[in-house]
């Protein structure tokens, strides 16, 4: 896959993948809602708003691979959610069907299975848990995913995203961590693996907390390099105390926000 598309190029995971991903032969289109810094070699930049579905069919053209960024990247709104972050991934979906593209690299969320135990691990088979609006925009992205894969033939991996930072800030990232270097590395082997049909991939570093099996992407050769584990005496300090939702569950802070409901019938 040398022609490749990147949307919310100009966000926090699209910078790094900006500059983690240039030469190898590749040719980067970036796509960004605002401005960004100017194209270089092998660089393409690109303002748009996918929420238009033509600005979405110009946007993939000649592309082999789109990797799906753009959105709104923490709760937020309906009105800011639905647009950003259902309608744009449609129009990009199926912009890339009209188009032919072969593959389709989704950022999905942690968050589509926030509302799990804390202490259980999550199973890749277990069903969406989401914790917030933008829990199930990212859901949605995942279901719709998988129809186009199924009914068009596009090769789709999901990438469950942890908390990508520059090193981890509290102690739920002990478990939930993806480092910058992590992160390029895993969309690299999104790129460049063999043809698959669906795949669903948690974006987490090699933690030793980590309570997300992983058998896709061990599938397609990511092979973290980071452990958060480094951090643990100075982060366990950072524990929301027991019973705030933030504490129980994995999803941590997007758990506590607006939380109205009774935590002991979660199970
Ligand atoms: C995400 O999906 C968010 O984009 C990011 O802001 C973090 O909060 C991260 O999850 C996380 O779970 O830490």
């Amino acid at each position: 896959m040398k022609n490749i598309l990147i949307t919310g190029a100009a966000g926090e995971i699209g910078t790094v993948l900006r500059a983690g991903l240039c030469g190898s032969g590749r040719s980067l289109r970036l796509l960004d809602i605002k401005p960004q810094t100017a194209a270089r070699v092998g660089e393409q930049c690109i303002t748009a708003d996918l929420t238009d579905p033509m600005a979405a069919q110009t946007a993939v053209k000649d592309i082999e691979c789109v990797i799906h960024l753009a959105g709104v990247p923490r709760e937020g709104p309906w009105n800011a959610i639905l647009p950003n972050n259902v309608i744009a991934t449609y129009n990009v979906f199926d912009a890339a069907r009209l188009a032919g593209v072969k593959r389709i690299v989704f950022a999905s969320s942690n968050h589509v299975m926030g509302y799990y135990r804390a202490q259980d691990t999550i199973a890749i088979s277990l069903p969406p848990r989401p914790d917030s609006r933008y829990g199930v925009s990212k859901a949605f992205g995942e279901a719709l995913g998988r129809m186009y894969a199924d009914k068009y033939g596009i090769e789709v991996a999901c990438l469950r995203i942890g908390s990508f930072r520059a090193r981890p800030e509290d102690a739920r990232q002990l478990a939930t961590w993806i480092s910058h270097r992590d992160m390029v590395e895993l969309a690299r082997c999104c790129i460049e693996a063999p043809a698959f049909h669906y795949l669903v991939l948690y974006g987490v570093s090699n933690n030793t907390r980590s309570k997300w099996q992983n058998p896709d992407a061990a599938r397609i050769g990511y092979q973290p390099s980071d452990n958060a584990e480094q951090y643990a005496a100075e982060l366990l300090t950072k524990t929301p105390p027991a019973g705030d939702p933030a504490a129980d569950f994995h999803g941590g802070p997007f758990c506590a926000l607006e939380f109205t409901g009774d935590a002991s019938l979660i199970e």
